[in-house]
């Protein structure tokens, strides 16, 4: 049997962790079967506990960016794990890391690193609501903040997918500060301020979604959000877990142009370890404990093996010039190789892609926003998520999430699963 070992796994998982994973969508819940256990990874390719090999098209969900195990990071975290594992006082480490970030990044003087997604963006939602005194936060429905409190109202990602995008467990008194917009709706945010005046300290938004699949900016969106923020005094967020550092060296500010007051990072700022970080210009950063008021804090922040991941990971994305055309060529064929043949076989789909992210909706709608994703048809989805993993290809096990591609994929690796992709289409 294929997953024979997965198989087992999963069962002595579950008899010891909730759901038999330590994160929702690993569970394949939405798509049914046994979820893949992982026993190692080269380049582009994972192999799982029976010894399959998949072509990986979640890159550890971003954090992959130059594919698994790539050597510069593994040695720089062997390396220094020789040296100690974490020391609760700063390290030298942290300042270089800083120094290259905020030298890639437009826009940003100070960074705090955390250990997380979740507690960046956490974390800067607190700094905004200090800075400006204010309490109420704009978020948007189908965007996914990670999972603290404040983020979990119509939340994307592992929340939707698993039915509980308001999640029990938040209390009223938190659910009454985010107030909750359409994405790529202007409007909508205008109408939402208007009856809110005085009162928003942040808008906090992905600005590429990728937790309902992906979903570009419409032209105007972003630039209409800077404005009002502007107009209002409000702090706008950009969550560039997913995108910092991977759709431009400087993310989506970079790439889309437009300037946030802070930025939230993971992913591949840690180079496949735990790290998050969030950033801004001094004037707001220095509202942080010990310079300012608002705290925040944790012992296994700036950890030396994460720092060296992500100091590795991110020196060699500067010091790379071909990364992004590469990654883009890749997904370009990709893109134009699943729709063309999706099309052949008169399946119904919309493909959205900004850069290396992209993501296949079984609907002939465009899809721009949360109930737009929603509409997309997930017995369909779920047939080509299997028929895939079955002939070696790793999709992200729920339709509410972003593919992430990883530049150890080769051009044949690209044909090989177009190959596949057509061989399953054409059973539809
Ligand atoms: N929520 C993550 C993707 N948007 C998935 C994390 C994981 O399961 O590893």
């Amino acid at each position: 049997m294929r997953y024979q070992r997965s198989s087992a796994l999963f069962k002595a998982s579950s008899d010891v962790i909730p759901g038999g994973v330590n994160s929702p969508v690993r569970a394949f819940k939405s798509v049914g079967g046994t979820p893949v256990f992982a026993k190692n990874a080269k380049g582009a390719y994972v192999y799982d506990e029976d010894d399959n090999r998949f072509i990986d098209y979640i890159s550890s969900w971003g954090p992959m960016i130059l594919g698994h195990a790539y050597p510069p990071v593994i040695e720089a975290v062997i390396a220094r794990a020789k040296s100690g594992t974490s020391f609760g006082m700063p390290t030298a480490l942290e300042t270089e890391i800083a120094e290259l970030a905020i030298s890639m990044v437009p826009h940003i003087d100070k960074i705090r690193f955390v250990n997380s997604g979740t507690e960046a963006c956490m974390s800067a939602v607190r700094l905004a609501r200090g800075y400006t005194k204010k309490e109420k936060i704009i978020k948007f429905a189908g965007c996914y903040h990670g999972h603290s409190d404040a983020f979990l109202i119509e939340a994307g990602s592992g929340a939707v997918t698993f039915g509980s995008p308001n999640s029990p467990g938040v209390t009223q008194g938190t659910a009454k500060d985010t107030l909750l917009a359409r994405y790529n709706d202007l409007q909508h945010v205008e109408d939402i301020i208007s009856v809110n005046k005085d009162e928003i300290a942040a808008i906090i938004i992905e600005p590429v979604a990728g937790n309902m699949g992906c979903i570009p900016p419409v032209k105007g969106f972003l630039e209409g959000l800077r404005v009002l923020c502007d107009q209002y005094s409000i702090l706008l967020i950009f969550d560039e877990v997913m995108t910092g550092f991977r759709l431009a060296k400087g993310g989506a500010q970079e790439i889309l142009g437009i300037k946030a007051d802070l930025v939230c990072f993971g992913k591949v700022i840690g180079g496949g370890l735990p790290v998050g970080a969030f950033a801004g210009p001094s004037e707001i950063m220095s509202y942080l404990a010990p310079e300012g008021p608002v705290y925040q804090a944790g012992t296994l922040s700036g950890n030396p093996l994460a720092m060296a991941a992500g100091l590795a990971m991110l020196k060699a994305i500067n010091e790379d010039d071909h990364l992004f055309k590469s990654l883009n060529r890749k997904a370009v064929l990709l893109h134009q190789g699943i729709s063309e043949i999706l099309s052949k076989y008169n399946i119904y789909h919309t493909i959205n892609r900004f850069e290396s992210m992209l993501s296949v909706h079984f609907t002939e709608d465009p899809v721009i926003d949360f109930a737009s994703a929603a509409k997309g048809n997930n017995v369909t989805f779920k047939r080509f998520f299997h028929g895939l993993l079955d002939r070696g290809i790793y999709l992200p096990p729920s339709a509410f999430e972003s593919w992430f591609l990883n530049d150890a994929l080769s051009l044949e690796d690209v044909g090989f699963t177009l190959d596949q992709v057509d061989q399953v289409a054409k059973t539809f």
